[in-house]
C-alpha cells in the first residue's frame, strides 16, 4: 500500500493528538506507515535544517520550526493578511507587502527541501490548506513525481477577489502542479473555474478536469465532516455541572467561533439587539452565550474585530440587562470538547452566521450534540459551505439583521414536531458524511 504523507501548516502535537483531522487521517497514516509533516509551533532564531521526529502518536510526525521573520512573512503575512482576507471576500482588509510573498515562497521551498530525504517512490502526498499553495511546484522542481493533492479548507475566491492579489497568475501556476484540488463546496469549484478562466491560462476539459498552465489538474468537491459518533457520545455524557444556569423557563442561544472577522459575530449581536427591541417579551427568556477565543492577534484586523465585538456586547448588555439577567455572555476562552458538546446540547438555538466560511464544523457539531427527542434549531448562514448540505437548517443572510432576528424568534417558538423533523434530516447527513467518509473519498480520488 502506498504511504500517505500529510503536510499541514500546524503539526498536531502532544501525546494523544486529537481533533477531527487527526481522527480522519490516523487510520490511513497508520495502515500505510505514513508521515505527518508540519510546523512545530516554535519560533526560533536558528531552526534546525532537518525535520524533527515526535514519537508518541500512532503515526510518524515530523516538524519544522520557523524563524521570527518567516513566521511574520509566511504565516501572519502572506497566509493570513493576504490569502485569508481574499478567500473570505474581504480584499479591503489585505495588507500587501513584497516581503510577505518572498517569505511565503521561501518557507514553502524550505519545507520541500526538508521533505525530500523523507520521500520514497510510490508515496502519495496530501497537502492541507492555503499556507502551502506553492509546495507541489517546489517538490516537482526537485524531481518529485508522485501524486500530490491539495485540500483547501477555506473558500476559493471569485475573479474579482483573486484579481486583488498582486500575483493571481502566479497563484494559478502554483496550483497547476497538484494532481487533485479538493474544495469544500460546489460554490468553490465554480469560483475556481471562473477565476481560472479570467485570470489564468486554462482550458476546462470536463466539469472536474482542467488543463492549467499546460498541466492536467482535477478539481472536485469533498465536504469535510466531523467525528460524529464520538461527538454524539460526548454530548450525551456531558456533566451537568458544566451547564449554564438560566432563569426558570429561559432558553439559551449559542455561538462558538474563533474571533475572526469572517464569522459574522457583530452582525449576530446586532440581530439579537433588534430581536430584543422588537420582541420585548423575550427579555429574560432568551440568553446568548458567545464563546470566541481570540486568534492571530498580531494582525491588525483581528484587534479591530475584538474591539468592535466587545463594544457591541457591552452596549447591548447595558441596554437590556435586568437585575437577574444579562443578555450576552461573551467568553474569550477555548473550552474542552466535552464541555462544548454539553453546551451545544443545552442550547435551544445554534447560531452559525459567517459572512464567508469554507465549511463550518460548529454547524455539524451542534446538530450531532442535540437530544433527538428535544432538539434545538440550527440557524445557518447561506455563506457557510455547510449550507449546501444542511438545507433543513433555518438558512439566513447574515448581512440582514432583520432576517436573522426573525429566524431567532422563529427558532425560539418552533414546535417540537418541526424541530424533530428538521433535526432528524440534518443528523442523517452529519452521520453519513463524517470526517472518515471525507478522507476516504478524497484519498480514493487522489489514487485514481
Ligand atoms: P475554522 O475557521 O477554525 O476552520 P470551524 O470549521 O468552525 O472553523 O472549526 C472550528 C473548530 O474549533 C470547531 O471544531 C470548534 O468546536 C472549535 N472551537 C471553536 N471555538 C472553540 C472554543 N472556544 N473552544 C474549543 N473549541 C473551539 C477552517 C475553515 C472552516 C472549515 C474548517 C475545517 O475556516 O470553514 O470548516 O477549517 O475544514
Amino acid at each position: 500500500m502506498s504511504r500517505l504523507i500529510v503536510v499541514s501548516n500546524r503539526l498536531p502535537l502532544g501525546d494523544n493528538p486529537s481533533g477531527g483531522l487527526v481522527v480522519a487521517l490516523e487510520d490511513a497514516l497508520r495502515s500505510s506507515g505514513g508521515v505527518w509533516i508540519g510546523f512545530s509551533g516554535e519560533v526560533k532564531d536558528d531552526p534546525d535544517e532537518q525535520l524533527q521526529d515526535h514519537p508518541g502518536a500512532p503515526f510518524q510526525r515530523l516538524s519544522f520550526d520557523l524563524t521570527p521573520q518567516d513566521h511574520h512573512d509566511y504565516y501572519l503575512g502572506y497566509s493570513n493578511s493576504m490569502l485569508w482576507p481574499v478567500c473570505h471576500g474581504r480584499p479591503n482588509l489585505m495588507r500587501i507587502l513584497p516581503e510577505y510573498l518572498e517569505g511565503y515562497k521561501r518557507v514553502n521551498a524550505r519545507i520541500a527541501d526538508m521533505m525530500l530525504p523523507h520521500l520514497r517512490e510510490g508515496d502519495r502526498v496530501w497537502v492541507q490548506d492555503y499556507h502551502l499553495f506553492p509546495l507541489a511546484a517546489e517538490l516537482r522542481a526537485r524531481g518529485v513525481t508522485c501524486p500530490i493533492g491539495l485540500f483547501l479548507h477555506i473558500p476559493f475566491p471569485g475573479p474579482a477577489d483573486c484579481a486583488a492579489l498582486p500575483n493571481p497568475a502566479e497563484m494559478f501556476e502554483w496550483l497547476s502542479h497538484f494532481d487533485l484540488l479538493g474544495f469544500q463546496a460546489h460554490r468553490d469549484l465554480g469560483a475556481f473555474a471562473e477565476s481560472a478562466r479570467q485570470l489564468a491560462e486554462v482550458e476546462q476539459l470536463s466539469e472536474t478536469c482542467f488543463r492549467l498552465s499546460g498541466r492536467e489538474v482535477r478539481a472536485d468537491v469533498f465536504p469535510i465532516g466531523i467525528d460524529t459518533a464520538s461527538f454524539i457520545e460526548e454530548a450525551r455524557d456531558a456533566p451537568d455541572e458544566d451547564r449554564v444556569r438560566l432563569l426558570t423557563g429561559a432558553k439559551m442561544m449559542i455561538g462558538v467561533d474563533r474571533l475572526d472577522y469572517s464569522k459574522g459575530i457583530p452582525q449576530r449581536f446586532r440581530a439579537y439587539q433588534i430581536l430584543l427591541e422588537q420582541d420585548p417579551d423575550l427579555v429574560e427568556c432568551i440568553s446568548f452565550l458567545q464563546i470566541a477565543p481570540p486568534t492571530r492577534e498580531a494582525v491588525e484586523a483581528y484587534q479591530d474585530i475584538r474591539e468592535e465585538t466587545e463594544h457591541l456586547a457591552g452596549r447591548i448588555n447595558g441596554q437590556f440587562s435586568t437585575l437577574n439577567w444579562t443578555p450576552i455572555r461573551f467568553i474569550h476562552r477555548p473550552f474542552p470538547r466535552p464541555v462544548l458538546a454539553g453546551l451545544y446540547r443545552q442550547a435551544r438555538i445554534g447560531l452559525v452566521t459567517p459572512l464567508a466560511d469554507g465549511m463550518n464544523l460548529v454547524a455539524k457539531e451542534y446538530v450531532a450534540a442535540q437530544d433527538p427527542e428535544d432538539p434545538g434549531v440550527l440557524i445557518l448562514s447561506r455563506f457557510a459551505g455547510a449550507a449546501e448540505e444542511m438545507t433543513e437548517a433555518l438558512i439566513i443572510n447574515p448581512h440582514d439583521p432583520h432576517d436573522l432576528a426573525q429566524a431567532m424568534a422563529e427558532a425560539f417558538r418552533m414546535p417540537l414536531e418541526e424541530r424533530r423533523r428538521r433535526h432528524a434530516a440534518l443528523l442523517k447527513g452529519v452521520i453519513e458524511h463524517d470526517v472518515a467518509w471525507w478522507s476516504a473519498a478524497y484519498l480514493d480520488a487522489l489514487g485514481r
